[in-house]
């Protein structure tokens, strides 16, 4: 196929991408990714260790390079969920900056170590295996509402399809400058946020971690676009009436882009209040990419997520999968999706991957909606009430049960997600001591869950409970836990 990045053909002296105070031109994107990429097997999956810096954007795209399958790591992650990931994506090595310190599982892997000053490798002199478009470029793994996370198989053609219908809506070019303080072990950091400037030629710099006066600077001084989760809109929201600088430079930006979950029409219109400039929202899962976004030359309208992207059918259909076709803001139902930005399968899942698509090959987001008569989706639920999105972060209750009863002080759990301004929502444990005269802590509890999956999995509120609500059949009534 051709390159999925252009600019590195035949790279130059223009800033590709800045962590912090430390950046690389084209021309040293092209050498560092070259040397990182010649050290690679040909084929099969590489991990990538993927912390906020330098070096994962370069082991990233020196995969990409050379053409095999990245599998990004949370490094925040716990035991659990690594040993997991590992054990079912069986990457052949890990990529990781020199210095950083791997924890088992991952540290018995060999090990590359990603050097971003590295020379000799400048674009087009690869050892270029043969690399098709339907090869895998990713393996993004993203939760379910029970088991451990799958790992979505992302193909080059989908990254290249998203990243094109995305310049299309937003008129994105090799000009714009991005910010955003993104993780890069998901879809909207690492493939947006990362590969998306590069595909154009243009700008990143990430902040490390996102701060409204990380923003604000970088808005200032040069950056065009924003990406940020609603969590982080949210805290720009709160942060407006005291920092009159955020307000200028966000008025000064191009395009102020929000994803990963909906962004309340209160924070939508604080913002614009502030600042004269409207949130864009578009819509995405890991599985599908990007499926539709309110267009730059488009009407901003908070609370919707724009329409269709280029190239991809969306359709609404009713719980026995009859297709909707009114336009009326009011007829509900699941948002179902084709066209080449889609995964290709969950790995070592075709039970998952077939249950995920209709006979005739549309996905199922799960994502309820209707659309306005001129188009415009609007999402208003979820089919599962088991998934979580909690600072954007997609979280399966069921795994975080599990992971609850392993711990010993906990006879039965049940974890729900409430509203929460910040984040959305917050995950909530109701839990069935197994010593009801010694409960384990509410930290006792979020430790245990950061420790073995992830911080961001962790309860943030804990109930303790003398049983848990169950129906006729034994099954939990989850719709019955309620706070006092
Ligand atoms: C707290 N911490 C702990 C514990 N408690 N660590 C270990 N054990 C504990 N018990 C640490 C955390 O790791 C974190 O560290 C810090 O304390 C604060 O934690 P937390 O409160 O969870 O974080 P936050 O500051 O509230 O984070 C808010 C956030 C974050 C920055 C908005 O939620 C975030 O980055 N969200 C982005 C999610 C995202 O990218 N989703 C994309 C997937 P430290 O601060 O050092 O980390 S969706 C997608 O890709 C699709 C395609 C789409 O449409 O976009
Ligand atoms: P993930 O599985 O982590 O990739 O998250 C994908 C899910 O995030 C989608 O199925 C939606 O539920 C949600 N999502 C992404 N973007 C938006 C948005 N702009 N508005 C509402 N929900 C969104």
């Amino acid at each position: 196929m051709s390159s999925l990045f252009p600019a590195l053909e035949s790279p130059g002296g223009k800033v590709a991408l800045r962590f912090g105070d430390r950046s690389l031109t084209y021309a040293e994107l092209a050498a560092a990714t070259g040397a990182v990429a010649r050290r690679l097997p040909v084929g099969g999956r590489v991990a990538v260790w993927a912390t906020p810096e330098l070096e994962t954007a370069v082991a990233v795209v020196a995969g990409l390079r050379a053409g095999v399958a990245v599998v990004p790591l949370n490094p925040k992650s716990g035991e659990k969920e690594l040993g997991h990931i590992l054990s079912d994506s069986a990457p052949v090595l890990v990529l990781a900056a020199p210095g950083d310190e791997l924890p088992a599982p991952v540290g018995d892997l060999p090990r590359v170590d990603v050097e971003v000053s590295a020379t000799g490798g400048v674009g087009g002199a690869l050892p270029s295996p043969s690399v098709a478009d339907e090869d895998p470029a990713l393996v993004v793994y993203t939760s379910g509402t029970t088991g451990p996370p799958k790992g979505a198989v992302i193909p080059r053609r989908a990254v290249a399809h998203t990243l094109d219908a995305l310049a299309d809506a937003w008129r994105w070019t090799g000009d714009d400058v991005l910010v955003h303080g993104l993780p890069l072990f998901h879809v909207h950091g690492l493939v947006l946020g990362i590969l998306g400037p590069l595909r154009r030629g243009g700008t990143v710099r990430h902040l490390g971690r996102f701060s409204t006066q990380g923003v604000a600077r970088a808005l200032a001084t040069g950056a065009t676009m924003l990406f940020a989760v609603p969590t982080m809109y949210h805290r720009i929201a709160q942060a407006l009436p005291e920092e009159p600088e955020l307000a200028e430079a966000l008025g000064g930006a191009r395009l102020l882009v929000s994803g990963s979950a909906a962004l309340p029409v209160h924070d939508h219109e604080r913002i614009a209040a502030a600042t004269g400039r409207r949130v864009l929202e578009r819509y995405g899962m890991t599985e599908t990419l990007m499926n539709t976004s309110v267009r730059a030359d488009g009407e901003p309208r908070a609370g919707t997520v724009g329409v269709p992207l280029p190239g991809v059918d969306l359709r609404l259909v009713e719980e026995d999968g009859t297709p909707i076709t009114s336009y009326d803001g009011e007829s509900v139902g699941e948002i179902q999706v084709r066209g080449p930005n889609l995964f290709t399968g969950y790995l070592n899942r075709p039970d998952a991957t077939a249950a995920a698509f209709t006979a005739d090959g549309w996905f199922r987001t799960g994502d309820m909606a209707v659309r306005d008569p001129d188009g415009y989706v609007r999402i208003v639920g979820r089919k599962a009430t088991d998934l979580i999105k909690s600072g954007g972060y997609k979280i399966g209750a069921g795994e975080i049960e599990n992971a609850l009863l392993e711990h010993p002080g906990v006879r039965e759990a049940a974890v729900t997600g409430e509203p929460d301004a910040d984040l959305g929502e917050r995950i909530v444990a109701w839990v069935v001591p197994t010593d009801p005269e010694a409960p384990p802590s509410a930290d006792e509890l979020a430790d245990h869950v950061a420790a073995r999956l992830a911080p961001h999995k962790r309860p943030r509120v804990v109930h303790h409970l003398g049983s848990l609500p169950r129906n006729d059949m034994g099954k939990i009534m989850k719709r019955a836990l309620v706070r006092d």
